[in-house]
């Protein structure tokens, strides 16, 4: 596959979307004529005492933008080498990167078992989205100098844990693991039953385990949860910080992974039969198509 290394002979086409609170910037340009999608994100700063001292020190540049009695305010300009911003480039990008990340209208879809038999299935069946960066991960191709924990106990528990692309890897507070499971199949919360709480449980355990002893983050500061609907279906769990606000943990997306398992346990058909609520967003080929059943 090409890779990007630089931006020298990048072409800007616009802004997907920008968020001042969250300060990101998502972008769409393109690379000897291929598109790419470029994810800038400051990062948090550093508590780390010398990175303080050079921040307070006169290598800051200060420009003052208000003075009144006690209160100052100043653009801030700090050494260049601590203002660096975290970019994730997606390249080549396909038309479905570009949608996911543009800012779009977003619709709640209360899922019934029915629905999801006659349209959200059909359409995962039919999916393109490529998984490929996951079997790279299982299979050791890549990010395998990056795996925190790896569990070989049989077929059917066997997972990798390892930081979410999302994380820095420096900022704890900002703490993001997935942990995926060997097994190929098990698409998405829609197929768990019993036969899945071995499973279930040995994430939950031995993730939790593993992250205490690689970081010192104990379960007390940690949502262990899965996403529904997820990005991709290949069932993963999601371990963040709980001072983290990560981007899906909303209640209609996030189902804790100890729920799950409790609710599994009451009724070993029961994320067969619920109805699951989520988002679809309007250029969502899912929204497309519920767009003739559902939203008629
Ligand atoms: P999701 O629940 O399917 O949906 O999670 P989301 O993308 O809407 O959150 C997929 C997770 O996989 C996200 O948290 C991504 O940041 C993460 N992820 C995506 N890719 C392509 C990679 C990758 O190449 N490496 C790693 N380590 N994580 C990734």
């Amino acid at each position: 596959k090409s890779s990007l290394k630089s931006f020298k002979a990048f072409d800007f086409t616009e802004v997907l979307n920008e968020d001042a609170k969250q300060k990101f910037l998502f972008l769409h340009g393109k690379s000897e004529n291929k598109d790419a999608v470029v994810l800038l994100e400051k990062t948090p700063f550093s508590t780390d005492i010398n990175t303080i001292k050079k921040i307070l020190s006169s290598e800051t540049h200060l420009k003052e933008t208000l003075k009144n009695d006690i209160y100052g305010t100043y653009e801030a300009t700090i050494p260049a080498e601590l203002n660096s911003v975290k970019a994730t480039v997606i390249y080549p990008a396909t038309e479905k990167h570009i949608t996911k990340y543009k800012e779009q209208e977003m619709f709640v879809v209360y899922e019934t078992e029915d629905l999801y038999n006659s349209v959200t299935l059909p359409h995962i069946e039919s999916q393109k989205f490529s998984v490929q960066w996951v079997y790279n991960i299982l299979d050791k191709k890549c990010e395998s100098d990056r795996i925190v924990f790896e569990d070989c106990s049989s077929e059917d528990t066997g997972f990798i844990l390892l930081p979410d692309m999302k994380w820095d890897r420096k900022d704890i507070n900002s703490l993001y693991l997935q942990a995926i499971v060997h097994k190929h199949g098990i698409k998405s919360l829609r197929d768990l039953d019993q036969s899945h709480l071995p499973l279930l449980k040995n994430i939950l355990k031995k993730s939790l385990e593993a992250v205490k002893e690689k970081f010192g983050v104990s379960k007390d500061k940690l949502r262990v949860y899965i996403h529904y609907l997820p990005s991709y279906y290949h069932l993963h769990v999601h371990i963040t910080h709980v001072k983290l606000e990560a981007p899906g943990f909303e209640a209609d997306h996030a189902h804790l992974l100890s729920d799950v398992i409790e609710n599994i346990e009451l009724c070993s058909d029961y994320y067969k039969q619920r109805t699951l609520t989520y988002k679809v967003r309007e250029q969502d080929e899912l929204y497309k198509r519920l767009k003739d059943t559902y939203f008629c």
